[in-house]
């Protein structure tokens, strides 16, 4: 359990001041210059340390990521750019960071940005989240006037321009090279990597793409030391972590744990206890809707961070725990986000084009148990003709929630099919 000194987002409830004056009283923009006059290097250096690992699905290395940054001055300028676009189904903490934390999300791009030779960040937001940008452009602006951004940055000596970008309500712009492209200003659509963003990102110049949490945790790692933050949680698994918890809990939250907490600790702590009882419960999809759910018997001892659930095939993904009672047809569930992913694929790549509109309508029929139960094996087959043969990852995302569904729900997707064949034999038996 998290201790509340430990709490990196004092604000997330937007309980205080959010301004300046409010952040600054919370320990923000507290000798920032002195952080900066560490040193590239030594800032790198104490990332790696901290064992921070990003925060939007992935959960790659953030200062191994930096430090793929080119060293010299090749005369391409650097850029930062924080994934905002926070799109993923069941996933709203970076939206809490942005409303009611800002300043630390801030802090934090300055002093990545320095450490990455960057004197530019964009901050490319989705376009639904208008009041977090407003709250955010208040932010920006309060600091441009305070002197903490532009010239000589908060007395650091270093130049550096933030901007916020607006996106228009595509879910790929939150793949990092399609949300390049669309700041580009053209269409939002994932290109091939490598070449990395590192090497060749945004117009064409070095680029490194972090998620919020990922980028405003930094201040306070530097602050607090690399050590603090390495302590929390378990090895490989370090820090503090916001979870986004919705569905049949009796009091869906946003909260900043520990990483590494146990399920069953998240769910009674923070959120009241599983509706109707534990006993009620039916899965869980613990990362957001691109990883595969898990049934309530996997979820007993289970540890919220990336290797456990990657241990059980599914992941930590972006931390938005969408929990399900036995009153939930896991089926149509699982439908949805099919649905989900076949709207948002970008089309480019016909494996995940063409595949994700037939998953969709195979499991259309899963739902109302009018297939064959052949069709099950036929579908986790184009799920295996999907994953990994595509440009981005929306192709696995489409492909392991409907996996997952078959490994821990194969009955019930049988017995419907069973059901809906004796229904029709009955029919035709009474005509
Ligand atoms: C240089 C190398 N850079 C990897 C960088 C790479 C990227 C990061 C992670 O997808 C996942 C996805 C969604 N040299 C590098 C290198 N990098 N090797 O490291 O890369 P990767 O490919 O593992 O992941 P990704 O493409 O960033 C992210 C999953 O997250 N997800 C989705 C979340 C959606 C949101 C949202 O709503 N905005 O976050 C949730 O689980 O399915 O698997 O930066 O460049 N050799
Ligand atoms: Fe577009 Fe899907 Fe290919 Fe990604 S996997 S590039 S979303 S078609």
């Amino acid at each position: 359990m998290l201790a509340d000194k430990d709490r990196i987002f004092t604000n997330l409830y937007g309980m205080a001041d959010r301004s300046l004056k409010g952040a600054r009283a919370r320990g923000h923009w507290d000798g920032t210059a002195d952080l900066i006059a560490r040193g590239r290097d030594a800032i790198i250096e104490e990332m790696k340390k901290s064992g921070l690992r990003g925060r939007g699905g992935a959960g790659f290395p953030t200062g191994l990521k930096w430090s793929f940054m080119p060293k010299g001055n090749d005369g391409r300028p650097h850029y930062l750019v924080v994934n905002a676009d926070e799109s993923e189904p069941g996933t709203c903490k970076d939206r809490e960071i942005m409303r009611h934390d800002p300043h630390t999300l801030i802090e934090g791009c300055l002093i990545a940005s320095f450490a990455m030779g960057a004197n530019a960040c964009y901050i490319y937001i989705r376009g639904e989240y208008i009041r977090e940008r407003e709250c955010l452009q208040a932010a920006i602006d309060e600091c441009y006037d305070a002197g903490l951004l532009g010239r000589d940055a908060a007395g650091s000596g270093w130049d550096f321009d933030l901007y916020l970008a607006h996106g228009a309500g595509a879910y790929i712009c939150g793949e990092e090279t399609a949300l390049i492209e669309s700041l580009e200003g053209k269409k939002g659509m994932p290109r091939l990597k490598p070449p990395f963003p590192a090497g060749v990102g945004l117009y064409g110049c070095p680029t490194t793409v972090n998620n919020v949490e990922s980028i405003a945790v930094v201040p306070t790692i530097l602050r607090r030391g690399a050590d603090w933050f390495a302590g929390i949680g378990r090895a490989n698994n370090t820090g503090t972590k916001i979870f986004a918890i919705s569905g049949h809990v009796n009091a869906p939250c946003v909260v900043e744990e520990a990483m590494s907490i146990t399920f069953r600790e998240l769910i009674d702590r923070h959120c009241g206890g599983i509706r109707g009882g534990w006993q009620n419960l039916k899965a869980v999809i613990p990362g957001g809707s691109s990883v595969p759910l898990l049934p309530a018997a996997a979820m007993d001892d289970a540890i919220m961070d990336f290797d456990w659930l990657r241990d059980q095939k599914s992941g930590l993904g972006t931390a938005a725990v969408i929990v399900m009672d036995q009153s939930t047809d896991v089926i149509k569930a699982i439908w949805r986000l099919a649905k989900f992913y076949k709207h948002e694929s970008c089309g480019q790549c016909t494996p995940c084009r063409e595949g994700t509109g037939w998953m969709m309508r195979v499991m259309e029929r899963l739902v109302t148990g009018d297939a064959a139960i052949e069709e099950i094996d036929m579908l986790h087959d184009v799920t295996k003709q999907v994953e990994g043969h595509t440009i981005c990852a929306l192709g696995d995302a489409a492909a392991w929630p409907i996996q997952g569904l078959i490994r821990h729900f194969r009955d019930e997707i049988e017995d419907r099919i069973k059901a809906k064949q004796k229904g029709r034999a009955s029919a035709v038996a009474a005509e």
